[in-house]
Parts: structure tokens; C-alpha cells; sequence
């Protein structure tokens, strides 16, 4: 039926176990655990990387942090784990990510079954046996019963293509590629293409270590500060004394978080209330005015106008050039948090040293690269380093890279031609055995990824318990049941502002991407409910087919 790349036919003779997981990140780590430890199965996971923490290994960049809390950002399926972590700091950087995923690989002995240094190239389902037959850069072959991606959603990195940029001689680095060696800055003319949440963390720490800091913005973004600082113990005793009523506050929360509980709407309050009440959320930090102030932000436009001006005013009150402060300012009519909300620490003081310029980019494009500057249709700027801070083809990038094939030589990228199509974002039609965690049409972005992913396993898990239980030899999600839940999605999405605004959740950052938009809308407490209720029920929505 396709066009698309095939394994070769001499490949060696295929590893055969239950299961193949994709990537060693927070997701591919615990879905190895449970079905090796728990369910009893041969599982091979494989990772591209030469170690474990996949976004988390890849995101070495200089400020490179997790905006979720550290106690909300950690695993809940071991007491003993939570008990015995100890985090740094209330918000998490990098390398505590990265530690804290190898203490938990080491803890479970879950490298032994990770193929390091490793990339899938091809997965395809055989009807004639039921099983899928992945097959790896290397040439190696596995055979599987069950095939789980484990990839996540940011993973697959947006490297625009630029004229000249092969010529620069400078150092050059994507922010979600960065070496492990740290980079030093001292001395150099960097500069830095993107002001999303990455770039926004990077740029305060850049422009502390180098000569000077060039900011290429396309587009201002709505960024509120995270408010970091040292976990203090009385922090850290508080949450391990309740931990179980903190992870139930999670889960009961729209996006899996400990944040402020939102008031209805922002037009039942007068001007003051709701100013006071931004207030508040904005020292609270992190994502509590985005999803922590009122509920109908993100649906209701006189409701978002109201946080975007506050944003605006404490935008225009950090920055000292009225004209760079403007620069830094989303237009009014543009709305707030429907593209990502960055954190930032000291972001737009950044902006007020003398070693940092902010060239917009939207006015005066990128023309190209030469081997000493980056050029615009305005100007040139002479560079030591260029920093791409540009994003990932998020959601379907690197599910796309694997060549995954389906029943009837339908591909995954056939099959999502006008934006993914799932169920419950873990199936799709003709994909049988293969379950997505935290994919597209999920809560995904929208909920805390450990929390999401421990969610999606544990569902997993269980189906995949049940099958063997039964006797049963594949699962296939029925097409009405598909079609259903992408009616659902759009419905939701529809109903928010989401739709009118550019973002990686709408796809807009990649040309020729369709437009949809790809996370469930309805809160990670409804989204649970639905998918408990689909197992308890036995999986109605599913054709099993007996061995
Ligand atoms: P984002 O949020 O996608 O931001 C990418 C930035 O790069 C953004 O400012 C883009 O401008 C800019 N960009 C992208 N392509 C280009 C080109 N071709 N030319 C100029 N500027 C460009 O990625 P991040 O890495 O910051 O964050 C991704 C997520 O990772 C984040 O939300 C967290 O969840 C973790 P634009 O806004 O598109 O005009």
C-alpha cells in the first residue's frame, strides 16, 4: 500500500520477547519495570542515547529545568523511592532529573534490558504470525507480542533549515541536542534563534557568562516568573508526611499538579479582586497563574485579555527600555498561555544589561548564515556561537521516524495524514498490540508527565495482563471507537481559544504539518475516569482475537 522505506530482507535472525519498549525516559523506564518485574515478561527496551532520562539526558542546556514542582515531578508507584529522594530545590534542574532517573534505573536494575546507542528504524505488524518485527539502525531484529513506544512528546527535534548555516564556523548547538561537555561562553558573541520556554531559561544564564548575547525573536511570549529556590526541609517534610494526599491532590487537579485551585471565571470578579488574585498566582509561581487562577482562561476571551494584560504590565514594569519592553510585550488580541506558558528567572532583566540585544525577527527575517554572521533583511551580526532554541516536532515526530507499519501495509504517517486519529490517545485502528504513552489526543502536555505516564502504564500493564490471562493474541481498537474520540478532542478544542493561536499543540511550528490540535481537553480526572470505566468494562471498545 506504501511507499515508505522497508526493513531490509537479510536482516539477522530477530531476538524474539514479549515486548519492545522505545526510549528510556520517565515513561519507557517504568512500563519496562512493571511488565518485567510485575507481569513476569521478557521485555527489551532500546534507547538511542548512551544512557538513561530521555528529554532529560538530551536538554543539557545551560538553565535547562523542569517548571513542575520537584515532589509533583517524580514517580508515585514506590513509597520507598519517594521517601528516600531528596530534591535540591523546589523546582528541578536538569542534572537532578538526570540523577534522579539513573538512581531509579539503578534501584530497579533496569538497564540490564536497555540496548543503549540504539535507534528503531522500522516496526511493522505481520498479520501472518501477530506479532511486530522491529527492526534497528544496526540491523538487529527483535520480534514482539506487544510493541510500546516510549518517546515522548518533545523529543523529535525542529531544526529549521536556514541558507548558509552549514558554512558557520562558530559552534553551533540545538538546545535539545546539547554536548555534555559544558560550553563556555566567556568572551564569545552568542547568538540565540527562539524565545519559547527553553530559550527563556537559557538566555538570563547565557547573558551572564558571555561577551555579548544576541536574541533572535520571532515571537514574544507571555513568560511568569517560576520562582525557584533551595527546598527548604520543612518543605520537603511537609510533602513526604502526606505524600499520599499530595499525589490525590495531584490526580484530582486538571493537570496532575500541586498548584493553586482556580476560581471559576475571571469576569466573576471586579477589576481589583481579579488583580490581586493574579497577584497572588504570580508570586506563587510556575504554571499558577496559567492553570491556577480561573478556569475559564483558556476558554473565555474577555477572561484571557484580562491575565494578558496584567502579564503585559508586569512585562512593561521589569523592563527598562520602554521600546524593548514593548518588543517583549504579546500584541494585545494575542491570547495568553494557548501557546506554552515559559517560566522564566530574571528573563526580561535580561534584557536590561548591556551585553543583550533583541532583534525581532518576525520584522526583519532571517535571510542566512554566513561563516562569521547571521544575517537579517536589516543587518548582520558577527557570532562566535549560534544557539537553535527552536523547538521539536511534537506529539507525532518521532513516532513518524520509526516506520511504523500497521495491519494491511498501512503506515502510522498514512493513517494520521489529517492529524493523529486514537483512541483514548493509547490505540489506533489497524496498529494492534501497539499502545502510545502520553501520544497525542491524551492529556499529555497538559498533565505532569510522571503522573501521565504512571497513568498510561498501569493501564497497559493491566490490559496486557488480561490479555495473556485470556488467552488472547492481539487487541485492535474498532474504527467507530477511533472516530469518536477524535470527534471529542475537536469538540473540546473547539470550545477553547487554543484553535486561534500558532503553537507546537496546533503543530503550526512545522511547515506542512497538518493543523489539529493534539492533547485532551477535558482534565486528567475525567480522562482517568473514561479510561478506568474502558477496563473495568473489559475493554469494549476493542476486538481481541484468541491464540
Ligand atoms: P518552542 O516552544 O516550540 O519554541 C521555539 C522557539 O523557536 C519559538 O520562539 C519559535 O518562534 C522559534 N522558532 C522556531 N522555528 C523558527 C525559525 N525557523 N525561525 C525563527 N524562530 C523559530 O520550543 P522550546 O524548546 O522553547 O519549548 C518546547 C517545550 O519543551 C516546552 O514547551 C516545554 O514543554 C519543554 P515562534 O513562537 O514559533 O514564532
Amino acid at each position: 500500500m506504501s511507499s515508505t522505506p522497508t526493513p531490509p530482507a537479510n536482516a539477522s535472525t530477530p531476538n524474539t520477547v514479549d515486548a519492545v519498549v522505545v526510549g528510556a525516559g520517565f515513561a519507557g523506564l517504568y512500563m519496562l519495570h512493571l511488565l518485567r518485574d510485575k507481569l513476569g515478561l521478557k521485555v527489551a527496551a532500546i534507547e538511542a542515547a548512551d544512557g538513561v532520562g530521555g528529554v532529560w539526558y538530551w536538554n543539557r542546556y545551560p538553565g535547562a529545568r523542569c517548571d513542575i514542582s520537584s515532589h509533583d515531578y517524580s514517580y508515585s508507584f514506590s513509597k520507598e523511592l519517594q521517601q528516600e529522594w531528596d530534591w535540591p530545590e523546589k523546582y528541578p534542574a536538569q542534572p537532578d532529573i538526570l540523577k534522579y532517573l539513573e538512581h531509579v534505573a539503578d534501584r530497579f536494575d533496569l538497564k540490564r534490558d536497555i540496548q543503549f546507542n540504539t535507534r528503531v528504524e522500522f516496526a511493522v505488524f505481520d498479520e501472518r504470525d501477530g506479532h511486530w518485527h522491529i527492526t534497528t539502525e544496526n540491523g538487529e531484529q527483535y520480534r514482539a507480542k506487544f510493541f510500546i513506544p516510549a518517546t515522548g512528546v518533545l523529543s523529535d527535534a525542529n531544526f529549521p533549515e536556514i541558507k548558509g548555516q552549514e558554512s558557520f564556523k562558530g559552534g553551533s548547538w540545538f538546545s535539545g541536542r546539547w554536548p555534555k561537555e559544558a560550553v563556555d561562553f566567556s568572551g564569545k558573541r552568542v547568538g540565540i534563534i527562539g524565545t519559547g520556554a527553553t530559550a527563556v531559561q537559557a538566555i538570563p544564564v547565557i547573558a551572564e557568562e558571555a561577551a555579548h548575547l544576541t536574541v533572535f525573536q520571532r515571537t514574544p511570549y507571555f513568560a511568569v516568573p517560576l520562582q525557584n529556590e533551595p527546598m527548604t526541609e520543612a518543605e520537603d517534610r511537609r510533602v513526604k508526611s502526606s505524600y499520599d494526599e499530595f499525589r490525590r491532590n495531584a490526580r484530582n487537579s486538571f493537570a496532575g499538579v500541586n498548584i493553586c485551585v482556580p476560581r471559576p471565571s475571571a469576569m466573576a470578579d471586579t477589576p481589583e479582586e481579579r488583580k490581586a488574585h493574579y497577584e497572588h498566582c504570580y508570586q506563587e509561581g510556575g504554571f499558577n497563574v496559567w492553570l491556577g487562577s480561573y478556569e475559564d482562561l483558556l476558554f473565555n476571551a474577555e477572561s484571557n485579555e484580562t491575565a494578558a494584560e496584567f502579564i503585559r504590565g508586569k512585562i512593561r514594569a521589569r523592563v527598562t527600555d520602554p521600546k524593548i519592553a514593548e518588543m517583549l510585550c504579546p500584541r494585545e488580541g494575542v491570547s495568553y498561555g494557548t501557546k506554552r506558558q515559559p517560566c522564566e528567572t530574571e528573563y526580561f532583566e535580561a534584557f536590561n544589561r548591556d551585553n543583550v540585544t533583541l532583534v525581532d525577527i518576525h520584522r526583519s527575517p532571517i535571510e542566512e548564515i554566513t561563516p562569521e554572521c547571521l544575517r537579517t533583511t536589516d543587518e548582520s551580526y558577527e557570532l562566535d556561537y549560534l544557539i537553535y532554541a527552536t523547538g521539536f516536532d511534537a506529539f507525532t515526530g518521532s513516532l513518524f521516524k520509526m516506520n511504523i507499519k500497521g495491519r494491511d501495509g498501512l503506515t502510522l504517517k498514512e493513517h494520521w495524514t489529517d492529524g493523529p486519529r486514537t483512541y483514548l490517545g493509547l490505540s489506533m485502528t489497524g496498529f494492534p498490540n501497539l499502545f502510545n504513552i502520553t501520544g497525542p489526543q491524551s492529556p499529555s502536555a497538559f498533565y505532569n508527565f510522571p503522573l501521565g505516564i504512571e497513568n498510561h502504564c498501569d493501564w497497559i500493564a493491566d490490559c496486557i495482563r488480561y490479555m495473556n490471562d485470556n488467552g488472547l493474541a492481539t487487541i485492535d481498537v474498532e474504527q467507530a471507537a477511533e472516530e469518536q474520540w477524535l470527534a471529542h478532542i475537536v469538540e473540546l478544542a473547539d470550545a477553547s481559544l487554543f484553535p486561534q493561536a500558532s503553537s507546537w499543540y496546533m503543530g503550526d511550528n512545522i511547515p506542512g504539518k497538518p493543523r489539529v490540535f493534539m492533547v485532551y481537553l477535558g482534565g486528567g480526572k475525567t480522562y482517568q475516569e473514561v479510561i478506568d470505566r474502558e477496563a473495568v468494562e473489559k475493554y469494549p471498545s476493542y476486538t481481541f482475537v484468541p491464540n
